[in-house]
């Protein structure tokens, strides 16, 4: 029986388990990347573990997310990053010099390499062959202290394209159909891999495109083979001696198979507010547009911008739509400078920002009240785009131009402009100057940390406790987002102050909730919280566990984890159960008492653990002094990998770590 890629790829990489999906795997990580947001964080703790200079093959930290600089806080933060870097034998991208994903796919990435990063978009450079995976930043702390990545080994499906896709319907489209088919929820634990006759029509930046929204499926990654389309990309690059040809066997083994006739789709959208709600875009044709955004890691490559610069050429952006551009690296911005695109853009009236991920998460150009923003980018959650009602479409930059040409929502096809056809470049202009390198630090280990007053100090819990005796302090409903839990955008400058950054923990969800947490949290109660399915999902900030851990949240029931968030939540302290029966979830609600008992040895047993709930309203005036009798209780399961339940009891990874644990 042949194999898969993704095994291919992954059995040489691993130091503990074996080829069984669903077991836990230990994986040898060559590749980690970190981005400013939860890059200090990560360098925080990879500092608390006193280990000397990175182990892996290669480490970048990159400088992407906070670029505004509106205060002290992210100046000092990006100054720390650099010196983290000097000391420790990692690549700095400066900032500007481009978004992380792209920038690794077009100077780092290696077929056959395996890749961890603190970004939930890092397998975005599966569209070059590799496995890379996206990780809590404490996990790629611990990767580049030399650890193997633990996971559960993935099953793995196969989409199988075939065709060729036609004229107006671009790589997103595929990206958008394939999660119009596969959703946002119900795939944690599974690769997808692309196979098939006509993975060999798309080019690196489109498999990047594709792999890159795998994301919002919550899948472990996505990836591509390295072909032909490979050695061209990276000959383009002035890397072909990083080219290998990657393939599947022949007869190779998948768990599922997805078949994709790319001639069959038509341009996409996803509607407010989820990536997961896809429509054909013509069934929104006429709604009003007054922002149109392209960019973000997903669409910023030299095609897309050169394309929508070729169907802007000559014309101006309606007077009721603001065009935001975005690029992705600035070796896009340089190159199509260099071929005239950057000119046709400006001459539009674009607005170009600097590259950066910028409007994609919240940070500038946040659109009016209430009105309608078409974007390139991955996510389109509630109050992501830093406007609370505004409403957001996923789109492809076809579709983008299109709009803010007509100042409303047009199916590319029907919008009257000729389809341009765009040759990626053989050679592009390239220029490191904007990444230091470590061997340019003489003596890195005289290299001084530098810290600002806004830097603070890793959270470092006591071990779980035996007993949880606490309060569901929040009740919430299904696919409740990490942008839910824990604000981005103009919050985001708190990253490294988790003192700072806990008051804004569900700030849209409910404003009173860290005074609420504190609260019971200081009067000795644990802090529960209650939600639906997919629990979780989008980033893989791990504020969003790290923040509520601070304010006590011990125990978060939910329907269902996403994978990411699940192991953050235990690297931090935070036991996630999932209810068994619907009815369980239905019956709870805010302010209701929450037992559990000997909860050490429920937790390593593996077995369901029985929660014990004393309805809101008697729990004060009832007290200690009630009987087991009085409560009613219910089974649930944890569903944490065997590591990752000693990592939880030792009250995190920092704690495990130090305690000798791998
Ligand atoms: C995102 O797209 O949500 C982010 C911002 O890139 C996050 C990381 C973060 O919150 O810093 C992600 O995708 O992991
Ligand atoms: Fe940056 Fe947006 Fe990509 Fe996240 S999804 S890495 S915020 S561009």
């Amino acid at each position: 029986m042949g194999k898969n890629l993704t095994r291919k790829i992954l059995e040489p990489h691993l130091v503990d388990g074996a080829w069984k999906p669903g077991e836990e795997i230990g994986v040898r990580i060559d590749q980690t990347l970190t981005q400013d947001a939860t890059g200090t964080m990560a360098y925080l703790q990879f500092e608390a573990l006193g280990v000397p200079r990175v182990k892996t093959e290669l480490s970048v930290s990159y400088i992407d997310h906070n670029t505004l600089q509106i205060g002290f806080e992210n100046a000092d933060d990006h100054r720390y990053l650099a010196s983290v870097a000097r000391k420790y034998g990692i690549f700095l991208s400066r900032a500007g010099n481009g978004i992380c994903h792209q920038v690794h796919l077009e100077r780092f990435g290696r077929p056959g390499r395996t890749l961890l990063g603190s970004d939930s978009h890092t397998p975005t450079c599966g569209g070059l062959g590799m496995i890379a995976i996206g990780a809590g930043g404490l996990d790629v702390a611990m990767a580049m202290g030399g650890a193997p990545f633990y996971l559960s080994c993935p099953a793995v499906t196969a989409i199988r394209l075939s065709g060729r896709l036609r004229s107006w319907v671009s790589a997103k489209d595929v990206a958008l159909a394939v999660l119009a088919r596969f959703g946002t929820k119900g795939n944690v634990g599974r690769v997808f891999e692309y196979v098939g006759e006509g993975v060999k029509s798309l080019s690196v930046p489109e498999r990047a495109t594709i792999a890159n929204m795998g994301a919002e499926c919550g899948v472990t990654t996505t990836i591509f083979p390295s072909d032909e389309a490979t050695a061209a990309f990276l000959r383009s690059q002035g890397r072909e001696a990083d080219w290998t040809e990657l393939g599947a066997d022949e007869d190779a083994v998948y768990e599922a198979e997805f078949r994709l006739e790319l001639s069959s789709i038509e341009p996409l959208a996803a509607l407010p507010h989820s990536p997961g709600n896809v429509r054909p875009l013509r069934e929104a044709a006429g709604t009003r547009v007054e922002q149109v955004c392209v960019g973000s890691c997903t669409n910023s490559s030299y095609r897309d911008l050169a394309l929508v610069a070729k169907l802007l050429e000559g014309k101006t952006v309606h007077p009721d739509v603001g065009l935001v551009v975005t690029p992705g690296s600035r070796q896009v911005l340089r190159n199509i400078d260099r071929d005239g695109y950057l000119e046709m853009l400006i001459a539009a009236g674009a607005r170009l920002v600097e590259p950066s991920c910028g409007f994609c998460i919240g940070n500038g150009q946040s659109p009016a009240s209430g009105s309608v923003s078409l974007r390139t980018s991955n996510r389109n959650f509630e109050g992501r785009s830093g406007t609370a009602d505004a409403r957001v479409f996923l789109v492809s930059p076809e579709a983008a131009a299109a709009a803010a040409l007509s100042g409303r929502i047009v199916d590319p096809r029907d919008a009257g402009l000729k389809h341009p056809e765009i040759a990626a470049p053989e050679r592009l202009e390239i220029d490191d100057g904007m990444i230091l390198r470590p061997e340019a630090t003489p003596d890195p280990a005289s290299v001084e940390i530098v810290r600002g007053p806004n830097i603070g100090e890793p959270l470092v819990n006591a071990p779980f406790p035996e007993r949880i005796a606490g309060v569901v302090a929040i009740k919430l409903g299904d696919k409740i987002t990490t942008d839910h839990i824990m604000p981005a955008g103009s919050r985001m400058k708190y990253r490294s102050n988790i003192r700072a950054y806990a008051e804004y923990v569900f700030e849209n969800v409910d404003r009173d909730f860290p005074a609420r947490a504190a609260e019971l949290r200081d009067a000795g109660s644990h802090v529960v919280v209650a939600a639906g399915q997919s629990y979780g999902q989008g980033s893989s900030r791990e504020h969003a566990a790290i923040c509520p851990s601070y304010l006590g949240v011990r125990l978060v029931l939910a329907k269902s984890f996403e994978r990411i968030h699940a192991a953050n939540l235990a690297n931090f302290g935070i036991l996630p159960l999932s209810f068994l029966r619907d009815e369980d979830y239905e019956a709870l609600a805010a302010g209701d008492g929450i037992e559990i008992q000997d909860c050490r040895s429920q937790i390593r047993s593996g077995g369901a653990i029985r929660v014990f709930v004393r309805a809101a309203g008697r729990a004060a005036a009832e007290g200690a002094k009630a009987g087991r009798a009085e409560l009613r209780s219910f089974e649930a399961s944890c569903g944490l990998l065997p590591r990752q339940r000693e990592i939880l009891l030792a009250g995190g990874a920092l704690p495990y770590a130090r305690t000798g644990g791998r």
